[in-house]
């Protein structure tokens, strides 16, 4: 095939949705991975956080598809990670962490259900987590999560839908890339000053998230809203001065899984679905 022959679009749109995939937490996602040796988030506080989330998602206008629980796999509830969308083409990735590798199987026959085409990562291990979009291109992150081979096949694989892609360092003590860092416009970065200190993203104009609220670097541009901890006043005050409109949910309980709001949804923009129902 040739390279850019899958490309759905001309110039990646990074935040205008139409569509979302999430996935309800099982009772489980209390026993799910976390770098830290803090108390278990409670089950009630997590589908709180959760049953706000996806209203935060309508109310900003996508259509959201509700994924049944996985007791299986505890941490199935982040489904920004086994995967990347596009608008007609899916990547299933393969999870870095042990335990969480057979999230990929599980949303398999979802992503052919609504995608026309599902390219398969053929080694190595990416989350998704670890990949950020820009209107140019994307960066992979090297983490724990994220190794070398797979971050080469995926270049490769988004070289066939005609996106550049540059691998890069997430931070050490970082779960992922985007843990620090989210993409505000197409030249706006809201990063953690540590992230910032990489030079990595010195093209792009960087907002600072203060010291203290460094989880709060991890929001999602939806559209003409942003998504933002409502446990970081000072990032909520930093992103309303630049003038954009933010919308506040918690997420407290996701927090205490190394969580944030990128990895609770996989987004996208057009409606490709091949049966009814
Ligand atoms: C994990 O460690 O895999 C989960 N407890 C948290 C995953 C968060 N995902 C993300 O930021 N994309």
């Amino acid at each position: 095939m040739e390279e850019g022959a899958l490309r759905a679009d001309s110039r990646m749109s990074t935040f205008e949705f139409k569509r979302a995939l999430v996935r309800t937490p099982s009772a489980s996602v209390v026993h799910g991975l976390r770098g830290g040796a803090g108390p278990d988030p409670s089950l009630e506080g997590i589908r709180r956080e959760h049953a706000a989330y996806v209203a935060a998602l309508e109310a900003c206008g996508l259509a959201v598809t509700v994924l049944p629980p996985l007791e299986g796999f505890p941490d199935a509830v982040f489904v920004e990670d086994p995967a990347l969308v596009f608008p007609d083409v899916a990547i299933l990735l393969r999870p870095g962490a042990v335990s969480r590798r057979g999230e990929a199987a599980a949303l398999e026959p979802v992503l052919r259900e609504h995608f026309g085409t599902v390219l398969l990562l053929g080694e190595g291990h990416v989350d998704g987590g670890d990949v950020l979009a820009t209107p140019e291109g994307f960066f992979i992150g090297l983490s724990t999560r994220t190794d070398a081979a797979g971050a080469a096949a995926l270049v490769h694989l988004l070289a066939r839908l005609g996106y550049p892609a540059r691998v890069v360092r997430t931070p050490p003590g970082v779960l992922h890339l985007k843990t620090a860092c989210s993409l505000l416009d197409g030249d706006t970065l809201l990063a953690t000053a540590a992230l910032a200190a990489t030079g990595t993203f010195d093209d792009f104009h960087i907002l600072t998230v203060a010291n203290g609220e460094e989880a709060a670097a991890n929001a999602l541009r939806l559209n003409d809203t942003i998504l933002a901890s409502a446990a970081a006043p000072r990032t909520l005050e930093l992103l309303s001065r630049h003038g954009f409109n933010v919308m506040p949910l918690q997420v407290a309980e996701f927090s205490r899984l190394d969580a944030g709001l990128s990895c609770l949804s996989l987004r996208w923009r057009a409606g490709f679905i091949t049966h009814a129902g």
